[in-house]
């Protein structure tokens, strides 16, 4: 009898396809002649199971989302990482990293790692914003090791991607994430390895069903082909005051009667974060001249 068998493609390596099903075991794949698609981490395939953990991956199930660096599919959350301190973060970069999430329909979670470090002024003022304006937020420290388990809970059985600058710590919450929740040192020796060939996409599987991978996770030096009018729609903690726009198509710039630039000089809307979506809109509207 024929057994098929539906998984996660978690590595790719050497023309073979690493497959995980639902109860853990990884199959090495083939592909059956030729796919229209090209296989990627993250994707939902069906296999065919052969002899000794072998299989041929027959076809990919229909994605939610894609990743063009790394090249990566399906994936439900963005781990931002900021660090508390050295290098202090940019809450730029976070609201690009943010806006990217959420415009590829993944969730946001953002990370103050180091927080064994004393805090610059930069991050204690990400922390006094974005909790309260309704954005999920952990501090974590890799080194003491403060706020994995609450990460590692978020995660659940859910495939996350980490993002963030360089040297932010990264790696360090993955090796920690992955080595915490795995019995063997395996691992985090293939982690070490696989750091600087992004061309192997790999998600490391924790031990609660869900996956990690170590990435940039986005481009950041373009911004995705979105329309200046909905771009303050990727803004959730700018909702609210949206309605109380005077115009229906506010763009919350240069218009008079603006609720959102209302909250921002009432001071719920960090100035920090309505700065920086002005950045971004001036950016949308300078692409939208170019291509139009
Ligand atoms: N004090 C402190 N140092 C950390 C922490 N996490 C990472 N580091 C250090 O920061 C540096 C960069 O970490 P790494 O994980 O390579 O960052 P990545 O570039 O984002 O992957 C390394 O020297 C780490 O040991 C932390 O929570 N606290
Ligand atoms: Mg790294
Ligand atoms: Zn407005």
């Amino acid at each position: 009898m024929i057994e098929t068998k539906e998984g996660l493609i978690i590595k790719l390596c050497g023309g073979f396809y690493y497959v995980q099903d639902a109860q853990g075991k990884v199959y090495e794949c083939r592909l059956r002649g030729k796919l229209r698609q090209q296989v990627l981490g993250g994707d939902r395939v069906k296999i065919t199971v052969l002899e000794e953990g072998r299989g041929i991956l027959e076809n990919i199930q229909p994605r939610r989302n894609q990743l063009n660096r790394p090249r990566i599919a399906n994936v439900d959350l963005a781990l931002i990482v900021m660090a508390n301190d050295r290098p202090a973060p940019s809450s730029a970069l976070l609201d690009r990293l943010l806006f990217l999430a959420l415009f590829h329909e993944i969730s946001p979670v953002i990370i103050l790692n180091k927080c064994d470090l004393p805090e610059d002024p930069r991050a204690a003022s990400l922390r006094a914003y974005y909790p309260r304006a309704g954005f999920t937020f952990v501090s974590t420290s890799a080194e003491t090791g403060e706020g994995i388990e609450a990460l590692a809970r978020l995660i659940d059985r859910r495939v996350a991607v980490l993002a963030g600058p360089s040297g932010c710590g990264k790696s360090s919450l993955l090796n920690l994430l992955v080595t915490a929740q795995t019995k063997t040192g395996e691992v985090s020796e293939k982690i070490g390895r696989g750091r600087h060939t992004t061309r192997h996409v790999e998600l490391f599987p924790l031990l609660n069903g869900g996956f990690l991978a170590d990435s940039p996770g986005f481009s950041v030096l373009d911004l995705p082909a979105v329309d200046s009018r909905d771009l303050a729609e990727y803004h959730p903690d700018f909702e609210a005051y949206r309605e109380e726009c005077r115009f229906d198509n506010c763009l919350h710039y240069k218009e008079t009667d603006c609720g959102v630039k209302r909250a921002c000089e009432a001071g719920v809307i960090a100035q920090f974060r309505y700065q920086n979506y002005l950045a971004m809109l001036e950016e949308v509207i300078k692409n939208e001249r170019c291509y139009r």
